[in-house]
């Protein structure tokens, strides 16, 4: 427990007390007897061994039953594959959104619309059912998020998502089949016009073989740019290009915004090129790595570059991608970078747009890229050389603004719109704040344990809110109790509006390693009741065997039989399903009910068939009957009282 000397007198905290009793009683609830609240909060506070502090950090997270939370979370779910959705203040888990992996409990990777989806994702043959999510990137318009769409990445298997907020469902996935794997994704232009894909570990592009001793020859990173249709919620591949980048390991990067719009900035480590071989007796991949003090940041005008891909004599199709060499982006001045001091991580955009603020692991600052020096340099062709692919590269001191001293290991930084930075710091397990303005340390907050990302409300936009961080920790050491030898991770709500931070509230994450998230109002969210009647959400549209309550029938067909049931509360009709031992069986299932949240699940256990479907939601599910026997199938949600009794057979004849 900590002793905050800043803490608030226990008659500030019982004012806070009554206040919130009066505010409850407004809502139905009854207020908080004012005269006793003093001593029961004492009493509540020795008996649970709670200083003033816990106590001040409990009115501010606390939030009423009825009562919603200020602002929402869209945390990455790492090699879960998954999107987490967090209120905030209170922490609470809203939502699993299911994207990359089957989620038995959505039905999703089940029926056979998701499954495909699943499958989407999919050039090489493989069946993918999970991926590492890293950054979840909500859409903007004007800079600022706009709460309508969600895209998130696949690390492993260089993947992107499109997950519409409409619904919190994902609606696409697309992969290029050109790199192998990605990092620098997904950050949006500042209207949604792309979505950048970065890769990260160099291979072939598009794929195939090559020896390791032709890294530097055959090798190669890339960007994505996808496009966006907003008009259709969905990525338009067609309309997509990339750029070829050197064999560097590529990390992350940000959008430029207002003062650098058009433009994006991108990470990388490794320009040493070193490929590993430990047991051939070379230096392993780690420390190969890492031998230059300098590394380089690239400098990308995507806006051009958009351009100059829409001539098809400027690109090579490559994995159906329209791709920009590293030598036409050179003779377009697509492409420039800037040393950047040793294994940068963080790459991240103030929020007016005019510079760029980097962290190496290895290094203890942070550097301040200024875009106006740059842009000048760019501009004069002031260059200092070029690197081994022949980009041009600008000269580090005339590039930056500053350096600050910020302590061990420092990876991602976030603002909180006046003028304040925070910075994670990975080694020294702390959040440092620093003033953008005079690149001066004012505070630091430790945090529990190794945090990587933080994330700040409304963080990533040209006007951020302030008000909260969370610090996104990898480890949860001494914090929980101990569940065996894996401990969650551990998010910690920290509240940057006073002069001091104040840690809130610890958060256990128990599911795979979530990187990065993004904090909006949840008031610019808008999501829907219910779908239109027989909608399948994954093509926003009525299905065509969508089942009109009264219609329900068994066809056989040339294809197998045909069943087109409805579900309501407490019945699924028809209720008994009889076919022959061989038959392909095409169920046509949907929820004919209206009224928000009245889910109902269907289930036909040892044919693994499950699907979830929300009001007005419809789902097709094809099989082959190739057991005999009789199988119960059922609802798997408690929809009401007659639940239980919402099944019946499925039986397959000989
Ligand atoms: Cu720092 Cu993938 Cu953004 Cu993890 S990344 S922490
Ligand atoms: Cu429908 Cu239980």
């Amino acid at each position: 427990m900590n002793q905050d000397p800043k803490s608030p007198s226990l008659t500030a905290l019982c004012g806070g007390l009554i206040l919130l009793g009066l505010a409850a009683a407004s809502c139905g609830r009854p207020a908080a007897s004012t005269s006793s609240t003093s001593s029961n909060v004492q009493a509540l506070m020795s008996a649970r061994d709670l200083t003033e502090a816990d106590v001040n950090a409990a009115l501010k997270t606390y939030t009423p039953t009825g009562a919603i939370d200020d602002y929402t979370i869209f945390a990455s779910g790492g090699h879960g594959g998954n999107v987490i959705v967090i209120g905030v203040p209170s922490m609470r888990i809203l939502k699993y959104i299911a994207v990359f992996g089957p989620e038995p409990w959505q039905g999703y990777g089940y029926g056979d619309q998701t499954s495909a989806l699943i499958k989407s994702g999919n050039n090489e043959g493989e069946d993918l059912s999970w991926g590492d999510v890293h950054h979840p990137a909500l859409s903007e318009t004007g800079g600022d998020y706009d709460g309508e769409y969600l895209f998130v990445n696949d690390k492993a298997n260089a993947r992107i998502a499109v997950i519409d907020l409409k619904d919190f469902a994902t609606k696409q996935i697309v992969q290029s089949g050109l790199i192998e794997s990605d990092h620098g994704g997904c950050f949006v232009t500042p209207d949604t016009d792309y979505i950048f894909e970065g890769s990260q570990y160099p291979a072939p592009l598009g794929g195939g073989y090559a020896p390791l001793s032709d890294y530097k020859e055959k090798y190669r990173g890339a960007v994505i740019f996808w496009k966006f249709d907003r008009s259709i919620g969905r990525i338009d591949e067609s309309r997509s290009f990339a750029i070829e980048l050197p064999p560097y390991m590529q990390d992350l990067s940000d959008a430029g915004k207002l003062a650098t719009d058009g433009w994006m900035f991108l990470n990388s480590f490794n320009t040493e090129m070193a490929v590993g071989g430990n047991l051939d007796g070379e230096p392993p991949l780690e420390s190969g790595a890492s031998q230059n003090d300098m590394d380089y940041m690239s400098i990308i005008n995507w806006r051009k570059a958009a351009l100059v891909a829409a001539d098809s004599a400027n690109t090579t199709m490559i994995s159906g991608l329209p791709v920009i060499s590293i030598a036409t982006a050179i003779a377009n001045d697509l492409i420039f970078e800037v040393p950047e001091p040793k294994s940068p991580h963080g790459c991240d955009v103030t929020p007016d747009g005019k510079e760029i603020v980097v962290s190496g692991k290895l290094d203890m600052h942070a550097t301040i890229f200024n875009w106006e020096k740059m842009k000048s340099l760019i501009d004069a062709k002031d260059f200092v050389g070029n690197d081994t692919y022949g980009i041009p590269i600008l000269g580090f001191e005339k590039s930056i603004r500053g350096q600050v001293n910020l302590g061990l290991g420092p990876l991602h930084t976030q603002f909180d719109g006046l003028g304040n930075a925070y910075t994670s710091l990975f080694i020294e397990s702390a959040v440092v704040k620093w003033s953008l303005k005079d690149l001066k340390v004012i505070e630091k907050l430790p945090v529990h344990y190794n945090i990587g990302h933080l994330m700040a409300a409304e963080g990533d936009t040209v006007s951020p809110d302030g008000k909260y961080v969370v610090a996104m920790n990898k480890w949860a050491l001494d914090r929980f109790q101990p569940v065996g030898p894996l401990l969650p991770q551990n998010f910690q709500l920290v509240d940057i509006a006073g002069d001091n931070m104040q840690l809130l509230y610890d958060m256990p994450l128990p599911l795979g390693e979530p990187h990065y998230a993004q904090m909006i109002k949840s008031d610019k969210l808008h999501p829907e009741n219910s779908y239109p009647m027989g909608t399948d959400p994954l093509m926003d549209r009525i299905d065509p065997f969508a089942v009109e309550s009264g219609k329900e029938r068994i066809e056989r067909k040339g294809d197998g039989v045909h069943v087109y049931m409805t579900a309501v509360r407490s019945h699924f009709k028809p209720d008994a399903i009889t076919v022959k031992k061989g038959d392909t069986v095409h169920l046509h299932l949907t929820n004919i009910e209206t009224a928000h949240d009245a889910t109902h699940g269907f289930c036909i256990g040892s044919y693994n068939v499950n699907v979830s479907l929300e009001p007005g939601e419809h789902s097709n599910m094809t099989f082959v009957a190739d057991r005999v026997g009789v199988f119960p199938m059922y609802c798997t949600e408690f929809c009401s009282a007659l639940h239980l009794e919402m099944a019946g057979y499925f039986l397959v004849e000989e």
